[in-house]
């Protein structure tokens, strides 16, 4: 295993670096892009817990025990789970870890396995004393998180313009359906920026490191999830597009999304959350907590309990009033039909653990998801409500919303790329005009490296960008690839964005391409840590040349970018 240094003074990649101690559940050593990605930093750091102490575990201070716990949430959580159960990486719970004890716990921590397990000790992430701690604190009970309930969620929740006070028609002259809201990653905001003028027209305060913004169905409402479970209802008809709404739906979360179906435009939110494990169904203009369902049960596939299966993306059906609720540890998906709250109708289909990201088919009628940890992407019938196929892709499939196109050779088709490969697997998806390509992978494609986390295309153009953020060489994080989607067997074309940015020194990662309403144009974020510059490159689609670069000092730590329009109606 190679040794993993710290190379970046960012503090989500410094927190991803413990996160990837998982004792890897997989027999493939995990490579330092996996190891950076896994955990931003649980919020849960700071809340109040329960706590046993004991007494057969070797003694710790109060003090000592809160420390161990910040760094666990901090760096740990995301792979081992909240409990310590094991959720991507194994279970540390003190049956497991007692019987180890405490010098070969500081050895494994210090020094790392060849299994995965990197080596924080010798890698200068972690003293000597923090090892020890760290050894001694997974020998004690898990500490556990408070539930959070109706009670709590009403508590948080805030109408800060009522729906009769809001303006009856757009008070602005913005082409809202052209507007990007643009996660600024460690400042609690997003950068409202409309796409025609490429100027700042609001930085929204919002919850804890963003994490998406998804638009309503009737693209006048923006959503926003920060990781610390809290949601902003942004009104885009007010003259300067702000918060009318907000509210907080657990500890932890990463997922939101609104009603699309006709008749229920705009009428529900829902959200997902990592802690509690639940989903609750809002009211769509005032975010009022209507339902809350919790997620935990029976893994798919060995059919044991899971205490705390999170839940990843959601996403709305076109053309039936469902949410699509992956659960990420038990590896099913939820098909809740939100026509009757108080007579709930769920379809639970079984697919594959560790589902993350996915999007729409060009119809709009399938949905693939990732199931990163297994290497599989699933695909629903949203139509049958039934799971269609698990095809084997490469390593840790990651496809962000993925990109659809018509393939030369093999007709409509998705493509994910992924983080632990350097591979794009592209999968047939017309069951009635290529039948024998239809949720085949027909055609790999070779990028930059691993390490990607977005791919993009756009119905008008011939371009696939592949982007490498997490990979660890410099020149491919900070570079995109462009593959012809005409002409797929040429070799790939290297942008060098961050270059382009003019930018100083910095980490420079180029992340999530996007493209502007009209798909001519295909934004990039080069992100930077939280005391450098950041900014936004623009390029023309059709030339491949820089078009302009979005520089402005409250443009900090920018990584997800989310077109209005296409993200009101799933194109992607
Ligand atoms: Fe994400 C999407 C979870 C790390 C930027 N990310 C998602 C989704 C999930 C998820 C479940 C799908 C939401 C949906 O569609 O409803 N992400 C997680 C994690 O658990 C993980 C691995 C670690 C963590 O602690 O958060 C993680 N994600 C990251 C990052 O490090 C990224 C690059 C920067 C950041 O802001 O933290 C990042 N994730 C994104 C973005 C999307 C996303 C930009 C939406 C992409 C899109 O085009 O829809």
């Amino acid at each position: 295993m190679k040794k993993i240094a710290t190379i970046t003074p960012l503090a989500w990649v410094v927190a991803g670096l413990f996160a990837g101690a998982a004792f890897a559940q997989d027999k493939h050593p995990t490579t330092e892009p996996e190891v950076r990605y896994q955990a931003g930093g649980s919020p849960l750091a700071s809340e109040e817990m329960h706590q046993n102490i004991d007494p057969k575990a070797p003694p710790m201070t109060k003090a000592e025990f809160d420390k161990a716990r910040q760094i666990y949430f901090e760096r740990c959580a995301g792979c081992h789970g909240v409990l310590r159960k094991g959720a991507t990486g194994k279970p540390l719970t003190p049956d497991i870890t007692m019987p180890r004890g405490t010098e070969y716990l500081k050895t494994f921590i210090k020094y790392g396995s060849p299994a995965g397990m990197p080596n924080w000790g010798t890698s200068g992430d972690l003293t000597d004393a923090e090892v020890d701690l760290m050894a001694r604190y997974v020998q004690q009970q898990p500490p556990t998180p408070p539930e959070f309930g109706m009670a709590d969620m009403k508590k948080t929740w805030k109408v800060i313009v009522a729906p009769e006070k809001r303006p009856t028609k757009k008070m602005n002259n913005y082409n809202i359906a052209n507007l990007f809201s643009v996660t600024l990653r460690d400042t609690g905001e997003v950068a409202l920026i409309d796409g025609d003028s490429k100027k700042i027209i609001n930085i929204v305060k919002t919850g804890y490191a963003v994490h998406i913004s998804r638009t309503s169905a009737s693209g006048r409402y923006l959503f926003v999830i920060g990781r610390d479970a809290k949601i902003n209802l942004i009104d885009l008809w007010l003259e300067k597009p702000d918060n009318v709404a907000e509210i907080r739906v657990g500890l932890e979360a990463r997922s939101v999304e609104t009603s699309k179906y006709k008749k229920f435009e705009d009428k529900y939110a829902i959200a997902g959350s990592y802690w509690p494990p639940q989903y609750v169904i809002m009211n769509g203009d005032t975010l009022e907590p209507l339902k809350i369902v919790a997620t935990r049960g029976m893994t798919v596939d060995t059919q044991e309990y899971h205490p705390e299966p999170r839940v990843a993306s959601i996403v709305a059906t076109h053309d039936k009033p469902e949410f699509i609720v992956n659960v990420k540890e038990t590896g099913k998906i939820l098909l809740v039909d939100y026509s009757d709250l108080n007579n709930l109708k769920t379809t639970e289909i079984g697919a594959a653990r560790f589902l993350h990201d996915g999007g729409w088919d060009s119809t709009k009628r399938y949905f693939l998801v990732a199931a990163n940890q297994s290497n599989k992407i699933a695909v629903v019938d949203s139509k049958e409500g039934k799971l269609t196929a698990l095809i084997d892709v490469g390593k840790i499939p990651h496809p962000g919303r993925g990109a659809n196109f018509v393939h030369p050779k093999f007709g409509p088709v998705w493509a994910t790329g992924h983080l632990g490969d350097e591979t794009v697997s592209i999968i047939g998806t017309d069951p009635k005009g290529h039948k024998q390509n239809a949720w085949k992978v027909v055609q790999t494609l070779k990028g930059q490296g691993g390490g990607n986390l977005f791919i993009k295309t756009h119905p008008k153009s011939n371009n696939l960008w592949v982007d490498t953020p997490l990979n660890p060489d410099a020149k491919i994080s900070q570079s995109v690839a462009v593959f012809d989607l005409k002409n797929l067997d040429k070799p790939f074309a290297v942008l060098p964005i961050a270059e382009w940015s003019g930018l100083g020194e910095g980490a420079k990662r180029i992340t999530q391409p996007e493209y502007n309403r009209a798909g001519d144009e295909i934004w990039f974020s080069v992100w930077s840590a939280k005391n450098l510059q950041s900014a936004i490159v623009v390029v023309d689609d059709k030339t491949r040349k820089l078009k302009t670069v979005i520089k402005d000092e409250r443009l900090i730590t920018p990584t997800g970018k989310f077109n209005v329009y296409n993200t009101q109606h799933d194109v992607y």
